[in-house]
């Protein structure tokens, strides 16, 4: 599927007209009808919309035939008259008759939340897993509207293949809708299977991986450039990144783990590009810890980390050791700062400040789950000594006599893999050992 360019004929770019409408249930969900609608507006300029303005009405539920009420109708109409407007662009999901009633009466391409973002993410999609992800996405999305869609189901291909015998048009073009999804599946299936292999490779050879997460824009792909030095796209859009990217990443102990950037998640995320998306969202659910990053000077903030919370628990990773970073702290002004909630043990950094980077580091180290022992190697064991190092984080060494004493963490995979060699060297569980200075629970 071509992505749509909302260029109109003459090679202009669309103008649009906002529209949200708020109702009871909306207000229920926990979103900011306003936040949203700015956000919306973002999105729109992501994919090259011209927005000439907004609209925004309450109502106690949705019109069925106009999903907005005939007044406001009629208002969107003037505007679109007025102000030489192509498409209207709705911050809710429309249903296909809605859709072509409102195509009817305004005469201009009607869009929803749903249908930018998809836009966007095909204009996005570079590997074929993406690719086929969002074209999956796109077909199930358009698959219950088709018989809605007017004018604008050209633009998404429409009169695809040749009707069967006593077929109408529509049932030909629902046919050849199901069948493509269905390849499509087995396709994903293929490279999904490929990419789980590398992962399980990868688990086996006791590597740590460390998922980057948060909301779109706010500067994962940043931190895996300026901690990785990998040369990632990251810039000033929204879903500037789909294809998930891994880097190696050494701590300051030495260890070395794998970081992963993501594709940023949004409120109110179509349900079907979760579903097309879950293998490359899989890889969150895969990590050993999860980097969470909330961007700092966004008003949104709150809303944001909530999002991306509630999305990571759709994902059965809600249990998941996470960091939550606050970033971005360059540009929030001094008084809003002291406003940053989160808990004590959130970092609040800059992606451009080395300092803060480098805390992040430490803060990473610690916050690794695994076990924590002693180790007790013979001096002559430098082989030993050296795996140690190698596969866990050594936070102190001391000699004995002939014997070398490493206090150590382990990750559970290292430990699993390397277990049988170091497993006859460990004395005790440091906890114990350290019990004159214990540590209040959550303090940590
Ligand atoms: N001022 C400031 N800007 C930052 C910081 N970190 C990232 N940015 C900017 O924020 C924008 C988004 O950064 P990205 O790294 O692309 O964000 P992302 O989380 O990968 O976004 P998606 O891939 O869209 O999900 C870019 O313009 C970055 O330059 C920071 O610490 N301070
Ligand atoms: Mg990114």
């Amino acid at each position: 599927m071509k992505p749509s360019t909302y260029e109109t004929g003459a090679g202009r770019r669309e103008r649009a007209l906002l529209v949200s409408l708020v109702t009871d249930a909306s207000a229920r969900s926990g979103s900011d009808p306003e936040q949203s609608l700015a956000e919306l507006v973002n999105l729109a300029e992501t994919a090259g919309v011209e927005v000439s303005g907004t609209m925004m009405q309450y109502r106690d539920v949705p019109d069925s035939k106009w999903f907005v009420g005939k007044g406001k109708a009629e208002e969107i109409k003037r505007r679109i008259a007025e102000e030489n407007i192509d498409t209207a662009i709705f911050d809710q999901e429309l249903t296909g008759a809605q859709v072509r009633n409102l195509e009817d009466a305004l005469d201009a391409k009607i869009i929803d939340r749903t249908q930018l973002i998809l836009d966007i993410f095909a204009g996005r999609a570079k590997t074929r897993e993406g690719i086929l992800q969002v074209e999956l996405a796109q077909l199930t999305y358009l698959l219950p509207r088709l018989s809605g869609h007017g004018k604008n189901l050209s633009r998404l291909g429409g009169g695809i293949g040749t009707r069967g015998p006593g077929e109408t048009k529509l049932e030909t073009d629902r046919r050849h809708i199901r069948n493509r999804i269905g390849e499509l599946k087995r396709q994903l299936q293929e490279v999904t299977a490929h990419r789980e292999l590398h992962r399980e490779r990868r688990k086996k050879a006791g590597v740590v991986q460390i998922a980057l997460v948060g909301y779109t824009n706010a500067g994962k792909s940043t931190l895996l450039r300026q901690l990785t030095n990998a040369d990632v796209l990251a810039e000033d859009k929204l879903f500037a990144t789909l294809d998930p990217t891994t880097r190696t990443l050494r701590l300051p102990g030495g260890k070395e783990v794998l970081l992963t950037d993501t594709v940023g998640f949004i409120q109110n995320l179509p349900h079907d590009l979760v579903a097309a998306f879950r293998s490359t969202l899989e890889e969150a659910n895969e990590a050993d810890l999860l980097l969470h990053v909330v961007d700092a000077s966004s008003s949104m903030r709150d809303r944001q980390r909530e999002v991306v919370e509630q999305v990571l628990a759709e994902l059965g990773a809600a249990a998941k050791p996470t960091l939550l970073v606050y970033n971005k702290i360059d540009a929030v002004s001094a008084s809003d700062f002291p406003l940053l909630s989160g808990g004590g043990d959130a970092l609040r950094i800059s992606a451009m400040d080395r300092r803060d980077l480098d805390r992040l580091l430490m803060k990473l180290e610690d916050a690794l789950p695994g076990d924590r022992c002693v180790l007790r190697i013979p001096a002559s064991r430098g082989d030993l000594a050296a795996l140690a190092y190698r596969v866990g984080d050594v936070k102190e060494q001391r000699t004995e006599d002939d014997w070398l004493l490493l206090d150590i963490r382990l990750n559970h995979a290292d430990m699993e893999k390397w277990g049988r060699l170091l497993e006859p060297f460990r004395v005790d569980n440091v906890e114990k050992e350290t019990n004159e200075n214990p540590v209040e629970p959550g303090s940590d």
